[in-house]
């Protein structure tokens, strides 16, 4: 049994988070105290006294806590202090305190478990004994928020009460989980084809090829750049003939130019975010100078998405949308000011204080917070200061494309992710974990976001495989790529400058083959396991202590996770390693893969192991009991169909597994025709 309740405290701003009308608790939150604190705030001379009252919940040493979607440290999110401040910031490292989303739901699992959602859309700060190591501390911007206690017999069905809280996760097509390259620097069609060529010829299997900012012209939205791309839609065409989808990618900024078709309009009936006085904000990103479309306004939204239309009609079926915190280079108003003060030490002889303050002064023209409290959105007929909505913008955005598409194809799923989200937006679309590095923490990193986000509803979301930033080596990738099978967006991505990552530019070719085959082998088990997830709000990736609450060494595990009802993954994720400890909670079924051809099988006790795993090589773990259907590797997607049904599994005399399946376009998803029973049953002779 679960229960949720919602405490609403001042006056929450609608973010459309849920979809379940709560009616508000009767009388005081249970768990908090809600502490009145004047503070000093700042390390400067000049400190003013600050009223910042917080949540307080006490926290015993065994205490763990979940959630947090997209942030960076572990599994157990204890021991740090993280903001819910959407951000552009590629350093993803240990000391940062928020990325790109904003996903204010959590678990506590200590001598009480229960979860919390913290429905609001400005800056939060969440201590999770940061402060005080025995003490939890929620700190809003201001008091004007739901808050939701949800409660259950564990944590998996407090989960679960919350995702039917937040409504159904967003289901991509199926292409969207074969493989796909990208890179910022493919200039034109003769690059893509390129690409396409350098995967067919050494026959690694590839699905999508995206188009970073390059395929536009000056880096307009909804335009192509004709000298680049001669015939776009025939190239599209060209490209789907190789069973290859390109996805644009969508940037959050409309260039303001003379003569530009979506400015004009926008400007017309004035769907850009404004100033003060009334007035289009002006902001620069890779356009120059651009307006934001106001997505938390209603039309502006629906005016925004249908943009998209432009793609569509040339047979695009996919889009990513970046930027959308939203990132901003500078803003017109702040450059003038920096350029003022610039001017006025000119010809002065430079102390160090004032270098630095020089410094800072550029520094700071990028994403600053003063630019975030100088626009507004018109929410229903209601002026609101962005700062104070600023984590739905990513969400809006994302929402007008997937209303859009729900009126333009309503037959078809189109691909849809983007780079900074809301809980709630995981409705319309899924996330990428955005500019991370070619580092091996990175791969870890990518590993430990997978069950927060899940738990927050983002189920279609993988990280830029082989690293964005930095240059990224041939076992990195290929290590990178044994986790990245795994998750449902499987993308190669890279920034320009960076060495090419291609996987076909390495040595080993017909690893990288096999590797990438073993994901569309085993995309009977992955598709299956997304679509029951998404269809009965479960998590896909759970940590072992959703599993095996009882088990004190699996609450420990941050390295391995339970990947839906039949696997335990462990990726190797140190470099020069020849193999990785691995806990087993029960006994288990090891299956090595060298190929999807190539597969070895040993059953293994309870216990902790040393595990070999070779760079040629994909281990994972069956639990007891259970089915994984499989069939052979295929080139791309198109090529699996009505390949027959094969079966790894740990059964011992009869099991059953629920083989979803569908076209892979439809969204009758709930139609009973897509699942069928299937049946493992081992004879004694077979035991033998
Ligand atoms: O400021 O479009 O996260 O994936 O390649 C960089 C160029 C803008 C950031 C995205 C990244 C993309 C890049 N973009």
């Amino acid at each position: 049994m679960s229960r949720i309740r919602r405490f609403s405290i001042g006056n929450p701003i609608n973010t459309e988070a849920v979809v379940q009308n709560l009616p508000e608790a009767k009388g005081e939150f249970p768990y908090f105290t809600r502490i009145q604190s004047t503070e000093s705030s700042g390390i400067n001379l000049q400190e003013t006294m600050e009223q910042k009252d917080y949540l307080l919940y006490p926290l015993e040493p065994e205490t763990r806590i979940y959630g947090l979607g997209e942030n960076i440290r572990g599994i157990n999110k204890r021991g740090w202090i993280y903001e819910s401040n959407c951000t552009d910031d590629p350093n993803h490292t240990e000391d940062r305190r928020s990325l790109y989303g904003a996903h204010n739901f959590f678990v506590v699992d200590g001598q009480e478990t229960f979860g919390v959602f913290l429905d609001y859309p400005g800056k939060l700060t969440l201590d999770m004994g940061y402060e005080r190591m025995d003490e939890l501390r929620i700190t809003p911007e201001d008091w004007n928020l739901d808050l939701y206690i949800l409660e259950g017999d564990s944590i998996r069905e407090i989960v679960k009460a919350f995702r039917q809280l937040i409504g159904r996760s967003y289901i991509p097509p199926r292409w969207a989980f074969g493989f796909g390259q990208s890179r910022w620097g493919y200039q034109s069609a003769e690059d893509i084809r390129e690409v396409v060529k350098g995967y067919r010829d050494h026959g690694i299997p590839l699905d999508s090829v995206y188009l970073d900012i390059d395929y536009m012209e000056d880096f307009k939205d909804f335009t192509v750049n004709q000298e680049r791309f001669p015939d776009f839609r025939k190239f599209v065409e060209e490209m789907k003939q190789e069973h290859i989808h390109l996805v644009p990618i969508i940037d959050a900024g409309v260039k303001t130019e003379q003569g530009y078709d979506v400015y004009e309009e926008g400007l017309e009936h004035g769907y850009f975010c404004k100033d003060e006085t009334g007035k289009e904000f002006t902001g620069a990103v890779w356009p120059g100078k651009v307006h934001f479309p106001d997505v938390l306004n209603r039309e502006a939204r629906n005016w925004f998405g249908r943009k998209y239309q432009f793609l569509l009609e040339q047979g695009i079926e996919g889009f990513w949308n970046d930027m959308n915190e939203p990132a901003i280079f500078y803003s017109e108003k702040n450059l003038e000011s920096v350029m003022e003060k610039i001017k006025s030490i000119e010809s002065r002889n430079l102390d160090m204080w004032e270098t630095f303050a020089l410094k800072d002064l550029v520094n700071g023209l990028a994403n600053n917070p003063e630019d975030y409290k100088s626009f507004y959105h018109d929410m229903d007929g209601r002026k609101i200061r962005h700062d104070k909505v600023h984590n739905l913008y990513g969400f809006g955005m994302t929402r007008a494309a997937g209303e859009a598409f729900e009126e333009l194809e309503p037959e078809k799923r189109i691909l849809i992710f983007s780079r900074s989200s809301y809980i709630g937006m995981h409705r319309y679309g899924g996330i990428w974990m955005g500019d991370n590095q070619s580092w091996w923490s990175h791969l870890l990193m990518n590993l430990k976001m997978l069950p927060s986000l899940n738990m927050c509803g983002f189920l279609y979301t993988g990280a830029d495989l082989g690293g964005f930033g930095s240059d990224v080596t041939e076992d990195l990738l290929l290590r990178w790529l044994a986790l990245g099978i795994f998750t449902p967006l499987m993308r190669n991505h890279a920034a320009l400058g960076t060495r090419e990552q291609e996987c076909y530019r390495f040595t080993q070719t017909e690893t990288f083959r096999n590797l990438i085959g073993i994901r569309y082998g085993l995309m009977p088990y992955l598709y299956s396991e997304y679509m029951k997830a998404a269809l009965g709000n479960e998590m896909l990736f759970q940590p072992l202590a959703f599993v095996y609450p009882e088990d004190e060494h699996a609450k420990e595990v941050e390295d391995q996770l339970l990947l839906g009802e039949s696997i335990m993954i462990a990726p190797v994720y140190t470099q020069n390693a020849g193999g990785r400890y691995v806990y087993l909670p029960e006994p288990m079924k090891l299956v090595r893969l060298k190929s999807m051809e190539q597969t070895e099988t040993e059953i293994l006790e309870q216990g902790h192991y040393y595990i070999e795993i070779p760079l040629d090589e994909v281990v994972f773990f069956i639990r007891p009991e259970k089915i994984v259907p499989y069939t052979d590797s295929g080139q791309y997607m198109d090529a699996l169909e009505g390949q027959e049904l094969k079966f790894l599994h740990f059964v011992t005399e009869r099991a059953e597994y629920e083989w979803y399946q569908d076209d892979g376009y439809g969204k009758d998803y709930e139609n009973p025709v897509h699942s069928k029973k299937l049946v493992v049953e081992v004879s004694a002779a077979d035991k033998g």
